[in-house]
């Protein structure tokens, strides 16, 4: 059993697609085991973001995560964090494949409607940065 962090991003939220996207995951037979809307601040989506930092679009992507709410959500099943990227597909939508998220409905590299952890120790990092223990407790 494995879990991982997805975040619908600002373009996702905005749009209504929170719960075609949850949808998706339920179908796959992906739990849901914490889930909530947050603002970030610029600051904390660098923080979050901080692997990045010296990438040319940190400043770009840390406006755009801080620029309305997210659904942030941790999802639990086998091998959830390599299904999860699959169900989310390619990071720049022009080259997701078809029947995914971001080939559905990202907008462009940046405004690509979800996030998701790529290994299990960034899903331990990522996970802890929104969820408290208790908050995960089943
Ligand atoms: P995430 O982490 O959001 O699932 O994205 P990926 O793991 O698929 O992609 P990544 O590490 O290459 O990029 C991290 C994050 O930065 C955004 N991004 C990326 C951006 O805003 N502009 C860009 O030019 C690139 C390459 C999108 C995802």
């Amino acid at each position: 059993m494995e879990r991982t962090l997805s975040i619908i991003k600002p373009d996702g939220v905005q749009r209504g697609l929170t719960g075609n996207i949850v949808q998706r995951f339920e179908s796959a037979g992906i739990r849901i085991v914490g889930m909530k809307r947050v603002c970030l601040s610029k600051k904390e989506a660098e923080a979050f973001y901080a692997v990045h930092k010296e990438r040319p679009f940190f400043d770009s992507l840390t406006s755009y995560m801080s620029s309305g709410p997210v659904v942030v959500m941790v999802l639990e099943g086998p091998n959830v964090i390599q299904r999860n990227r699959d169900i989310m597909g390619a990071t720049n939508p022009a080259q997701a494949a078809p029947g995914t998220i971001r080939k559905d409905y990202g907008l462009d590299v940046e405004k690509n409607t979800v996030h998701g952890s790529d290994a299990p120790e960034t899903a331990a990092k990522e996970i802890a940065f929104f969820f408290s223990e208790l908050e995960l407790m089943r």
